[in-house]
């Protein structure tokens, strides 16, 4: 059984990161909208490296998600087979969200050392409406004080909001926001 914060952060990931359009459930088109919006504000061309990496790891991404949620396989992922797939997982994150996290580490590493600074993490996030104070403030629960993040702990912060069930778990600003609370 899903505790409440798990439902609630996983019902407000869905509707706010996953459906990129809205639509009320996740489809192959959601990572499509998604990539597009992103490509925009990052300045991807067509011909940019990271540009095609990014888009077959998005098809990665949805073909393994679409594996393990879609059980009535209409090509759509529900809230309710989001969740009975949440209910169903172990103390791992799924691999097509660890393919996730580490493509995001990526795209937020703008300048590619290997980290992803306070400026990084805003820039990203403002692409997508997140107001700049409020990511410069996640990202500081998210480090706790530190200047920067290793993909490692990217990754350790970003399995927290997932499957955490500690209010006070640093990942659950990954995304940020705690608008679900
Ligand atoms: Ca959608
Ligand atoms: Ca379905």
């Amino acid at each position: 059984m899903l505790s409440e914060l798990r439902k609630k952060k996983l019902a407000w990931i869905f509707k706010s990161f996953y459906d990129a359009d809205e639509s009320g459930f996740v489809e192959k088109k959601d990572f499509e909208e998604g990539l597009n919006r992103l490509a925009k504000h990052q300045g991807w061309k067509d011909t940019d490296p990271i540009y095609a990496k990014v888009k077959e790891v998005a098809a990665d991404i949805w073909e393994g998600l679409r594996k393990m949620s879609d059980v009535d396989n209409d090509g759509k992922v529900t809230l309710e087979e989001w969740m009975t797939m949440w209910d169903f997982q172990g103390t791992e994150l799924p691999e097509w969200n660890k393919l996730y996290a580490k493509i995001i580490f990526q795209v937020q590493d703008a300048t590619g050392d290997g980290v992803i600074d306070q400026d990084e993490y805003v820039q990203v996030h403002s692409a997508f409406g997140v107001p700049k104070d409020v990511a410069a403030e996640s990202f500081k629960k998210l480090s706790q004080g530190k200047s920067t993040l290793n993909l490692q702990e990217f990754e350790k912060l970003f399995t927290e909001f997932f499957l955490s069930d500690d209010l006070n778990a640093p990942g659950n600003y990954i995304f940020a926001s705690t608008k679900f609370v």
